[in-house]
């Protein structure tokens, strides 16, 4: 019995140093924010209507139809290494996959629960092809899981619909089975962070959401937890559980404090939809230097279709922004936001003594607050040529007859001191 004590005290301490570089959880959790853009990614069975995932179940899909598809669901083009490079060649550093969404049904062969995709025709774990490809390409691995389950019997509300609310279920039993699914996730594939989902429904409370934090973090300390364990979703505080916000579709507010994240579509469904309209180069671009510029992550969401393809066009717009990125990467990853809040003009990053401009207008002049005590010492294009400026009651640029980049142009300021210990200011240009 010792030695079954020891061996699982050093398996739980060997496989927390596994599974992140970071030497402590609040590291882990600066290593994910320094990452700055990540690729989300929603897919199951659904894909076969081209509906939404769990929300068009026992409403644009009837419920038989929809709990039926499991047994359609071949996506015989799927390439885990083609989704991870997708990822990779856009210039995101981390990839969350929907293991388990709002419908119930699992991405990985699970002892636990059956409605799994080793009962499909296409058999194969991608979770865990997932994780292989993102270990092999150097891109961490994370996992979507709901804290609602419409398909499983246990869940007190079988529906969002209708009155099939308020069923008979039991939250203990639908709880100890999330932990045993939760085991098999973190044993088996390690992910880097976990990003939980569903936590507005009345079955689920801040007891439950603090019974799962605590089980992932005895399986591994450094696993990044978002905040959707908990039910109280504005702000980090004694009523919420987990690390790091999630403003969802919008671009979150400049924060300094409070690690967060925004989760946005590349298109306009969360699971891939036929002619989905897709979102401009520039909004794009924006939305991902606005989140920067706000101190947050970018979760960028793509919707595989149903033969296990990410479609072409999301492929090639993602791709774009890879090309932005290998130009001005370095005013995004590692970066801090501000110390100017984003405006329609521009946002601004900082790393050491550089502060970041990103302009997304055609201006003459670009005109920044001053920064008190601070003097600069170059201005330049970020990859570019030198700017004239002066520094009269604050900073005015003379800016190039044309961008360099329509989309967004970034300017490199070099100041006298450390760009990221300076206040935030919020004045608009
Ligand atoms: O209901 C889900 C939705 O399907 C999607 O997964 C988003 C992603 O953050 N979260 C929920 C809606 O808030």
């Amino acid at each position: 019995m010792r030695r079954l004590i020891i061996f699982l005290c050093l398996f739980t301490i060997s496989s927390a140093f596994a599974q992140s570089d970071a030497k402590t959880p609040a590291a882990a959790i600066d290593a994910f924010m320094d990452k700055r853009f990540g690729m989300f990614v929603h897919f199951g069975p659904v894909t076969l209507r081209g509906t939404e995932i769990g929300w068009s179940r026992n409403k644009e899909v009837s419920q038989a139809d929809y709990d039926s598809l499991y047994r359609e669901f071949n996506p015989v083009l799927f390439d885990a290494d083609k989704w991870v490079k997708t990822a990779k060649d856009a210039g995101m550093k981390y990839l969350v996959i929907t293991a388990k969404h709002h419908d119930g049904f699992l991405l990985w062969p699970s002892a636990v629960s059956a409605y799994n995709i080793s009962r499909t025709p296409f058999k194969k774990d991608m979770v865990g092809l997932l994780a292989k490809a993102c270990k092999k390409q150097g891109i961490s691995f994370c996992i979507y899981m709901t804290v609602l389950d419409w398909h499983d019997p246990d869940y007190p509300i079988h529906s969002p619909h209708d009155s099939l609310r308020n069923v008979k279920g039991s939250m203990p039993r639908f709880v100890n089975t999330m932990k045993s699914e939760l085991t098999e996730l973190i044993t088996r594939y390690k992910p880097d962070m976990l990003w939980f989902d569903g936590y507005w429904e009345k079955p689920w409370t801040n007891e439950f959401g603090r019974e799962i934090y605590q089980h992932i973090k005895k399986l591994d300390a450094r696993i990044v937890i978002n905040n959707r364990l908990g039910k109280e979703s504005e702000k980090l505080n004694e009523n919420s559980v987990g690390d790091f916000l999630t403003p969802e579709q919008r671009i979150g507010n400049i924060n300094m404090l409070e690690p967060w994240e925004s989760c946005i579509t590349i298109c306009n469904q969360w699971a891939w939809k036929p002619n989905d309209q897709m979102k401009s180069l520039k909004e794009c671009i924006q939305t991902l230097v606005k989140t920067a510029g706000g101190n947050g992550n970018l979760l960028f969401n793509v919707g595989p279709m149903m033969d296990g393809r990410i479609e072409q066009r999301q492929v090639d717009r993602l791709n774009e922004m890879g090309s932005w990125l290998k130009r001005y990467g370095q005013a995004i990853y590692g970066t801090k936001g501000g110390p100017y809040a984003p405006n329609d003009v521009y946002a601004a990053t900082r790393k050491g003594n550089y502060i970041f401009i990103h302009v997304f207008k055609q201006i003459d002049v670009l005109k920044l607050p001053a920064l008190n005590g601070t003097t600069v010492k170059s201005v330049k294009v970020l990859g570019g040529s030198a700017l004239r400026f002066t520094q009269a009651d604050g900073l005015q640029v003379t800016m190039p007859g044309k961008l360099p980049n329509d989309n967004c142009t970034v300017i490199a300021i070099q100041i006298n001191g450390n760009a990221e210990k300076l206040p935030v200011i919020k004045q608009l240009q």
